[in-house]
């Protein structure tokens, strides 16, 4: 394809996140000597587009990692612990995108903007956070950085893409099928493996991915100890409620937080937040200016608004988060961390 750059192998490129990454390799240019696309079996053959040209998935398998030195997982969480040591193996870096290796004590779990440096200690795996996470660590860690943060309790109203393509059909087609009063037929929402599921359309699920035994769900529970990880902060407290939403793309995030230091007001905020990286304030009630899904899908980045402090802690305050789940919370962040690796002479 090129002599210069990489080579590049995306896993579960026939998929939503996939799709995206590829997207963003060709947008943001990165350098790409070659671009394997990977599947499974029942893709393979089919044809994606790279910078104008016609690619064949292929169905992945241990040997497709061979002269592989980049690779982008997003296939699933035991896709990516089948082969991403296999890739690693072969001499590649992967960059995965599942849950499989968040919390191993090995793996960098990173936001660039947050914490780049953790990529600096690795054995060949990196991994990249869930999207609910990531817009969230990325709008609080420039206060967390400023002023100290003790605590976090975040409400979020997921879109239905973070589901998967499949998940995002399930909802246009209840949305048909409500307004044409038949039968609505619900099988993936809320997840795919859990014994019931419940109609997406016109309603709201306050559950994203399978309860744990402690009463919350595994989404809930990605958020809380990513949170921690990222911020290298154990002693942190965080509370997640996650919730899916018929909205098509974009997360969106109430957060409520503690600082340690006392006395701020929302100007103080405000003054980080305009001068962090990646991080773009819509704050201003008096013309109705604040994040909507709507307006920050498709875009990079992290919107942040509605900036209150709480009226009853003086170190309380309330902000909401929105961003492209796809994009900064998936596909861009990967595509970033490669972006980092090569910066840090960390791709061979
Ligand atoms: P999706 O639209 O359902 O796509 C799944 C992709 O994985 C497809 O390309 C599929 O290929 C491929 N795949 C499935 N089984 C495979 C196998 N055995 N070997 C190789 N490829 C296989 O799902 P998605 O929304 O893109 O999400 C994919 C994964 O990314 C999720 O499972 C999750 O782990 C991760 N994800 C992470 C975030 C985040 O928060 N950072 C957000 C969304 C998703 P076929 O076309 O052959 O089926
Ligand atoms: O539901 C969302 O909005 C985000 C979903 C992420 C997701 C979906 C299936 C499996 C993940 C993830 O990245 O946390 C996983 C997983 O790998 O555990």
């Amino acid at each position: 394809m090129n002599n210069s750059g990489y080579h590049v192998a995306v896993v579960g490129a026939t998929g939503a996140v996939g799709q995206q990454m590829l997207k963003t390799l060709e947008r943001l240019e990165f350098p790409v000597a070659s671009l394997l696309p990977l599947s499974s079996k029942r893709s393979a053959g089919k044809k994606v587009i790279f910078k104008g040209e016609e690619l064949t998935v292929q169905e992945a398998t241990p040997e497709s990692f061979e002269g592989i030195q980049l690779a982008l997982f997003s296939a699933g969480g035991s896709v990516s612990k089948a082969l991403a040591p296999e890739a690693v193996k072969r001499g590649a870096i992967v960059v995965d995108n599942t849950s499989a290796f968040r919390m191993d004590p090995n793996v960098p779990l990173v936001v660039p903007e947050v914490n780049e440096g953790d990529l600096k200690v690795h054995q060949g795996i990196i991994a990249n956070p869930n999207c609910s996470t990531i817009q969230m660590v990325a709008a609080l860690e420039p206060i967390r950085e400023n002023f100290g943060l003790t605590k976090i309790i975040v409400s979020t109203y997921q879109a239905v893409s973070g589901a998967g393509a499949e998940a995002i059909d399930e909802m246009y087609e209840q949305t048909e099928q409500v307004l044409n009063k038949q039968e609505i037929k619900a099988e993936i929402l809320p997840v795919g493996g859990d014994k019931k599921h419940y109609q997406i359309a016109f309603n709201a699920i306050p559950q994203i991915d399978l309860f744990q035994e402690n009463g919350f769900t595994f989404e809930e529970m990605k958020m809380i100890n990513e949170t921690k990880k990222i911020m290298h902060d154990d002693s942190l407290h965080v509370a997640a409620t996650c919730v899916r939403l018929p909205v098509e793309t974009g997360h969106s995030e109430s957060v409520y937080i503690e600082v340690e230091k006392e006395g701020l007001g929302v100007n103080h905020l405000h003054d980080v937040l305009q001068e962090a990286p990646g991080l773009t304030l819509q704050d201003d009630p008096s013309v109705q200016l604040y994040p909507m899904a709507t307006d920050a899908a498709g875009k990079d980045g992290v919107f942040v608004g509605r900036i209150r402090k709480d009226l009853d802690n003086d170190q309380g305050f309330h902000l909401w988060v929105v961003a492209d789940n796809l994009l900064k919370g998936a596909a861009l962040n990967s595509v970033q961390i490669a972006f980092s690796l090569d910066k840090l002479g960390l791709l061979k």
